[in-house]
């Protein structure tokens, strides 16, 4: 194994073979972790070829035709100074004027993070992702971000693809050096559904601010008192602070009159004052109608300083006239995903508002082309997540009715699906419309839309009518995110919480009315690194700490998980949603330079101990790995 290592070396491949070579490359000497890594690897395959995975198990599969994913490849090209490099030298205030002063419409591509939040669970993978990363660079650095960390994407990394979400971000990082890394953090619940202690923001800001240039910040309540924590943390970094309004109801609706033109305006200047470099319209759920984006960009444009960037969804089909109604209106960037990822509850079609705006006095300067070349990418590794779409068709004015966030509303569905309300969704989407109702009209986004999703299913599943619920004489068993919300964890909502509603779901227990974050007591930031290590067994790094502080459970168990797989990150999708067939032969590169040719050979039979051989060659060598048939 030692001659492997050193006849297999860059170096010793380079003619550089000395014996002070050898002392020198003390990596030639771990030939026992390397063989240990593959074995682990080979473990997953067999597991997964033998028992199917449990993500993937009775869903829909990939096409038999689907074309193998290839991003667009370069080889010599420079990347092309782009945003970044502009960032790098103004510094965050002078990029947020130049970005106010700016001719050209700047657009953010979502496809690493909203878009496949939106249509495939969250489920795409870093590998996927990060292929894409180099093309974005060279052919189309007149983007200004890439939207590819933060929201849903940390825990369902580590959650459902036993990857972890910091090397994806250093890998897209290192990739795009020209563009603006971007992503969505939750304010005081960082990327996570409860408010953390102010010191656990703050450290999670910190890491991420290595890699991440562009924050967006929001509160589910559109509360600024709850979000100065991280917008602090974020300036202190040198790092662009993007302050969110949710958008909810609608401004030109006289019945929706808590959420006016004015109230957003108030929001808009506290998070001016609050220190945001850049000002965004984050509309969650779709619900910004072209005239009233109109009356809002000019509105917020002409009250605030700040450069504004509106971020949308087209659950109702009409949100690429929104953006355009926007960009009449002065906005100065807006979001999109890149064709193939793009509409329904996803973000407007990246290619077409390009197109549109082309030859216009606010041209993208997008390459058509390139933005082409890369939505057959994404098409082609959409293919690969097929256990994963919804069966949504077509757009539905019904989300003015419900108002549920692009990222919710395929995951409810598939909740209500696995309670057996399947055949009463529009009876869900009621509900949730009640529910929001009885909350008093609120922002619901994450978390404060899981809180409403999980009170519309108990009332269809136990057909309790809003009057029962607010009755105080109908004894109701309010979910437990309910009760807690209700009691002010997760902050004030404009006006507060219903008072009776509040007194019924609380049963005498106490609310608050402060921010929740005051009321914690600071995290023991070195005691749960020794609480985290001891947990895993082995030295944990300081980006695994804040992962461990955000998901103590999820941390631990993604890191049992990969300690008994090893890095399952670097299979193909395919291989690792669905294993190997005889005959299949693949190539992992399990670090640079380093590959594992692997041929599937022979699957055996399962033996008395419940235990199935698979037979492999290994670069060459024959391999037999067993795993257990779990079936
Ligand atoms: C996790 O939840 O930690 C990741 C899933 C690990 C389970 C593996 S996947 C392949 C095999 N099939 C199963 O049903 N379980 C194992
Ligand atoms: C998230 O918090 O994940 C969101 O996408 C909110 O829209
Ligand atoms: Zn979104």
């Amino acid at each position: 194994a030692f001659l492997h290592n050193i006849i297999n070396h860059p170096r010793f491949i380079a003619n550089e073979y000395t014996t002070k070579f050898i002392d020198e490359t003390p990596s030639l000497f771990d030939f026992k972790k390397r063989k240990d890594r593959a074995t682990k690897l080979l473990t997953w395959i067999v597991d997964v070829t033998v028992n199917g995975h449990p993500e993937t198990r009775g869903r829909a599969r990939p096409p038999a035709t689907a074309r193998a994913p290839v991003a667009p490849q370069f080889f010599n090209e420079a990347v092309p100074v782009g945003a970044r490099q502009r960032f790098e030298s103004l510094g965050a205030e002078r990029f947020a004027q130049w970005m106010r002063q700016e001719q050209r419409v700047l657009v953010t591509d979502t496809t690493m993070r909203d878009a496949h939040q939106s249509l495939l669970a969250t489920r795409m993978r870093t590998r996927d992702i990060v292929a894409a990363a180099e093309a974005y660079a060279k052919t189309l650095p007149q983007l200004l971000s890439l939207e590819c960390w933060g929201g849903a994407t940390f825990d369902v990394a580590m959650r459902f693809l036993s990857e972890d979400p910091w090397e994806r971000l250093e890998l897209v990082r290192a990739r795009a050096p020209n563009l603006l890394t971007q992503m969505l953090l939750r304010g005081a619940n960082g990327v996570g559904y409860t408010n953390y202690p102010d010191n656990v923001v703050q450290y999670f800001v910190r890491r991420a601010a290595l890699g991440v240039d562009l924050f967006r910040v929001f509160d589910c309540l559109n509360w600024v008192e709850n979000m100065r924590v991280a917008i602090d943390a974020i300036c202190v970094t040198g790092k662009l602070a993007e302050g969110a309004i949710c958008y909810t109801g609608d401004i030109l609706d006289p019945d929706r009159a808590k959420y006016s033109l004015n109230y957003y305006i108030g929001v808009a200047k506290e998070l001016e004052s609050a220190g945001c470099h850049i000002l965004a319209i984050k509309d969650m759920a779709g619900l910004l109608k072209p005239a009233a984006a109109r009356v809002l960009v000019k509105a917020l444009r002409e009250e605030v300083g700040l450069p504004l960037h509106l971020h949308t969804h087209d659950t109702s089909g009409i949100s690429a006239a929104t953006v355009l109604a926007a960009v009449d209106a002065g906005v100065d960037a807006i979001d999109a995903a890149i064709d193939s990822m793009s509409c329904m509850t996803s973000q407007p079609c990246l290619g077409s508002i390009a197109a549109a705006l082309r030859h216009t006095d606010r041209d993208t300067g997008l390459d058509l082309e390139a933005v082409r070349a890369l939505s057959f990418y994404w098409e082609a590794v959409r293919q690969q997540y097929a256990a994963f779409e919804s069966d949504l068709k077509a757009g539905a004015s019904e989300v003015y009715l419900h108002e549920m966030p692009g990222g919710q509303f395929t995951n409810l569905r598939e909740q209500a699906r696995s309670l057996g309300l399947d055949q009463r969704w529009h009876d869900v989407a009621r509900a949730y419309r009640a529910a929001n109702d009885l909350f008093g009209d609120i922002v619901k986004v994450t978390p404060s839309s899981k809180v409403v999703g999980d009170m519309a299913l108990m009332m269809v599943a136990q057909d309790l009518t809003p009057a029962d619920v607010a009755d105080p004489r109908h004894d109701v068993a309010f979910p437990g995110s309910v009760v807690e919300m209700l009691k002010g964890d997760l902050g004030q909502p404009p006006g507060g919480w219903p008072k009776n509603l509040q007194a019924k779901a609380l049963k005498g227990e106490k609310a608050i009315e402060v921010r929740p974050g005051s009321l914690l007591p600071p995290a023991d930031l070195v005691a749960a690194r020794v609480e985290a290590e001891k947990i895993c067994g082995r030295h944990i790094s300081d980006d695994e700490l804040a992962s461990y502080l955000m998901y103590p459970k999820v941390f631990a168990e993604f890191s049992r998980t990969i300690g008994r797989y090893g890095p399952v990150s670097v299979l193909p999708t395919p291989v690792f949603f669905y294993g190997m067939q005889p005959g299949d032969e693949i190539s992992i590169e399990i670090e640079p330079g380093k590959t594992l040719v692997l041929l599937l050979l022979t699957i055996g039979e399962t033996d008395e101990e419940g235990q199935v051989k698979v037979f492999f060659e290994l670069n060459g060598q024959p391999r037999i790995i067993k795993a257990p048939n779990r079936s």
